[in-house]
């Protein structure tokens, strides 16, 4: 058995729209210029760094935008240049959103559940309906389509429809879900962790907004069939998303028998690590980070817990942090001593994956990960898995095709509808299949 990461490819549309409330980089960013092309030979980067860990590392392409389904529902109509004119002149607003980039962050695709804890014995996955922000709102159905077309083998593979679209099942996938396992192919406990009840309709005079709710968590529990003695559910401290933790893996990362977590994670979170250690009598290490030693603000602004806890050789762990850690003091402690204390992790790689963390995502959020069979690993369309080839002719593709900087003011450009519309249909070209760009 594998954990295989799946990363989303930053789309040539990458910009900074300050579209997310409670994301505090996306609104300390809002319409600085971006660069699209340094933001995809980013992440290009990274998938190679993991690739060579030794990790297997496969790609989920770029969402086509602008998303003209979303413009054409505002009112709008005619030919792709015409409609992106008319929203231009008249709300010019609507196009941040219709050219969002954000499917980059595949942490926020779906919610997966590994073959071993599944009771049918398939790996099931249920795509984020991600409909607290209507940037992202619009992914789901794209997502939906890409996740049927690489997962299409009925025999390990179910994939669900995204949960209903209300208030009630607001859903952000797997950047709110946590396994942990004694060996990837032992039955793992899932974690879900949730921001607020979906029947809480307060008005609240708190900071920023909880997005997860307890239902979404409950529901995606059951339709994976998980066991009831294998899921947990937790909520979110308050303090946590008024600092800026919109999602938990901003929070916390757990890989195989490691979890770690800043101390003020959950409310109630000494009786949440109770139970997760009662489940496995003795070998779960839990290591929890002190406000002391990483205050939120510092660990926020780092990014430290949206670092990739990756098994590399057996029973070895090497975290992949953002380069902000390498240059935080406070970062650096926690690394030095994580690495010198008695644990699985025994090394730390920095990444630069500025233009996405500008925008609040860091190496986690660009990741989708599951713990895969060699059998289900070799359903997968070979086209998407990451090689050295791939690299170099995706490489290639964004050096061609991608602006060296966008602004704000670039989206209202008609010729970027038809620039990005030829870079799309070069890589379905590279990929050798349309359908893996819906
Ligand atoms: O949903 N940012 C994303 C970042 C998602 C990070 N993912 C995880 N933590 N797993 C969000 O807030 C900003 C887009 C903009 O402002 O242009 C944005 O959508």
């Amino acid at each position: 058995m594998m954990e295989v990461n799946f990363d989303g490819l930053l789309g040539p549309t990458h910009h900074f729209g300050g579209l997310s409330a409670g994301n505090l980089a996306s609104l300390s960013h809002r319409h600085h210029r971006s660069s699209p092309r340094r933001a995809a030979l980013e992440g290009l980067d990274k998938m190679k760094l993991v690739a060579e860990l030794g990790v297997p590392q496969a790609i989920f392409p770029p969402q086509r935008r602008p998303h003209l389904q979303f413009l054409r529902e505002q009112g709008f109509s005619g030919e792709p240049r015409l409609v992106v004119d008319a929203v231009a002149r008249r709300r010019p607003e609507l196009l941040s959103v219709a050219y969002s980039a954000s499917s980059m962050w595949a942490a926020n695709a779906a919610t997966v559940s590994p073959s071993a804890d599944t009771l049918d014995g398939r790996i099931h996955w249920t795509p984020a309906n991600l409909i607290s922000m209507p940037h992202r709102k619009i992914e789901a159905e794209q997502t939906t389509k890409l996740l049927r077309e690489i997962f299409s083998e009925e025999r390990f593979f179910v994939v669900h429809d995204p949960l209903p679209d209300q208030a009630k099942y607001s859903d952000e996938g797997a950047a709110n879900q946590t396994r942990l396992c004694r060996q990837y192919e032992q039955r793992g406990v899932e974690l879900f962790v949730y921001g607020r009840s979906g029947d809480d309709t307060t008005v609240s005079e708190n900071r920023f907004p909880a997005r997860q709710t307890r239902q979404a968590s409950e529901l995606i529990a059951k339709r994976h069939g998980l066991s009831p003695d294998w899921t947990l559910f937790a909520q979110q401290s308050r303090r946590a998303i008024n600092a800026g933790v919109f999602h938990n893996d901003v929070i916390a990362v757990g890989n195989a028998s490691v979890h770690l977590v800043h101390e003020h994670a959950f409310v109630d979170q000494a009786a949440v690590l109770r139970q997760l250690e009662r489940r496995f009598a003795g070998d779960l290490r839990t290591l929890v980070i002190t406000d002391q030693e990483l205050s939120l603000e510092e660990a926020v602004r780092t990014y430290f817990f949206n670092s990739q806890l990756l098994t590399t050789t057996a029973g070895s762990m090497t975290l992949v942090c953002p380069l902000e850690c390498e240059r935080s003091q406070a970062a650096q402690q926690v690394i030095e001593r994580l690495l010198r204390e008695d644990n699985p992790i025994v090394d730390c790689k920095f990444v630069d994956v500025r233009q996405s963390m500008h925008n609040g995502g860091g190496p986690a959020c660009l990741r989708l990960r599951v713990v895969m069979t060699p059998d289900e690993f070799a359903a997968l369309p070979r086209a998407i898995i990451w090689t050295p080839q791939l690299h170099q002719r995706l490489q290639v593709w964004i050096e061609t095709h991608y602006r060296d900087e966008l602004s704000i003011a670039d989206l209202a450009d008609p010729d970027l509808v038809d620039e990005v519309g030829n870079a799309f249909d070069e890589l379905g070209r590279i990929l050798g299949n349309k359908r893996l760009l819906p």
